[in-house]
């Protein structure tokens, strides 16, 4: 596996200069982040990551994300544009070594949470959800955080936003979902990238809108759409384990092959669909990051890992759950779980 960690840009105060001296790091994830989605990446600004990455010994071969404009979720008539100039994106960022994009095909909002600054007992604050909470907000009047949503819309655009995907069903999400796939993978192909759908962040509808990208099943139709290598998953352990239903190991060993990327993170189950996140260790959360880096490496994982969102720690201020020193703590623990179940391994093979 190659470690990675994700930088915002040039603007993030976690520096390539800091994400380097991380012990194994190889190689960050990014974006280009002034393209409105639906937009082309220019050569340049892709170029400009890269060469900012190589100058501080780092590698660029995964993004994330390039985000699919809602026209191309809501199956419009502006969505045969929009997805070719998605593939056009996939070109230039293939043609520049990239090798793995990751992406969603959520509905309005991206990964959501009711609160960003959770306290937790040993004086750190991490992301918390609670169902009921978000249930009982409306998206159109609170001031919830609700990120995603903030960043991309005005509250008018997105009750405009709203009010279109209130006919489109699950059943409608999956035809525009195929219809994009069948677009982007050939591309991917030739690109020589690997597309990387990440889940849903809850793994459940919210407000109405269709979530699809949620559990085994679905996920078993998802890499049928379009049976290629390059159709793959996002594997992020958090978002997936929100719902305790979802077996890890077990999803793992199934979807082997066709995970590209894995997004390491745990989180506590507070009580039903209520959950706040962690340090990453087995024993700080519910998940079991043992037997779920042991499954991935018994199925000879070779992608890109990356720790998750962190706590907030040590007096850090930033991007919420993208602080550097619970990440960096996160990644030196995956580090050392992957060393030593590696080793296990071959001493059992000797
Ligand atoms: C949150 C992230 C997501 C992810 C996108 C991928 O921290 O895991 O925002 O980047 O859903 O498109």
């Amino acid at each position: 596996m190659k470690l990675t960690f994700r930088w915002y840009g040039p603007n993030d105060p976690v520096t390539l200069e800091k994400i380097r001296q991380i012990p194994t790091m190889t190689g960050i994830v990014s974006a280009v982040y002034d393209v409105a989605p639906g937009g082309i990446w220019s050569q340049e600004s892709i170029q400009a990551i890269k060469d900012a990455a190589t100058q501080n010994g780092l590698e660029f071969e995964v993004v994330e994300s390039v985000p699919v404009p809602e026209e191309i979720k809501l199956g419009t008539d502006k969505a045969p544009a929009l997805i070719e100039a998605y593939c056009e994106n996939v070109r230039r960022l293939g043609k520049a070594g990239v090798k793995c994009i990751c992406y969603n095909f959520m509905p309005v909002f991206d990964w959501l949470r009711s609160e960003l600054s959770h306290p937790l007992p040993d004086g750190s604050n991490a992301l918390a959800y609670d169902d009921a909470t978000v249930l009982s907000m409306n998206p159109l009047t609170s001031d919830l955080s609700l990120p995603g949503w903030d960043e991309s819309y005005t509250k008018d655009g997105l009750k405009d936003l709203l009010q279109k995907y209130s006919g489109i069903t699950e059943e409608d999400l999956w035809h525009n979902l195929a219809t994009f796939l069948r677009a982007v993978i050939p591309v991917a192909e030739e690109a020589g990238v690997k597309m990387a759908i990440h889940p849903d962040d809850p793994p459940w509808g919210l407000f109405g809108l269709p979530r699809i990208i949620t559990n085994e099943s679905n996920l078993e139709r998802f890499l049928h759409l379009v049976d290629s290598q390059n159709n793959g998953l996002t594997l992020c352990t958090g978002s997936l384990g929100a719902n305790p239903a979802n077996d890890l190991p077990a999803l793992i060993r199934k979807f082997a092959g066709r995970i590209h990327f894995v997004h390491l993170r745990n989180i506590q189950y507070m009580g039903e669909r209520c959950f706040t996140e962690t340090a990453h260790p087995t024993s700080c959360g519910s998940l079991d990051m043992f037997e779920i880096v042991r499954a991935l490496v018994e199925t000879g994982f070779e992608g890109y890992v990356r720790p998750d969102h962190g706590r907030m720690i040590w007096g850090e201020t930033g991007r919420y759950g993208y602080g550097l020193y619970d990440r960096a703590l996160g990644a030196t623990y995956i580090a050392g779980l992957w060393e030593a179940i590696e080793k296990m391994e071959e001493m059992q093979h000797d």
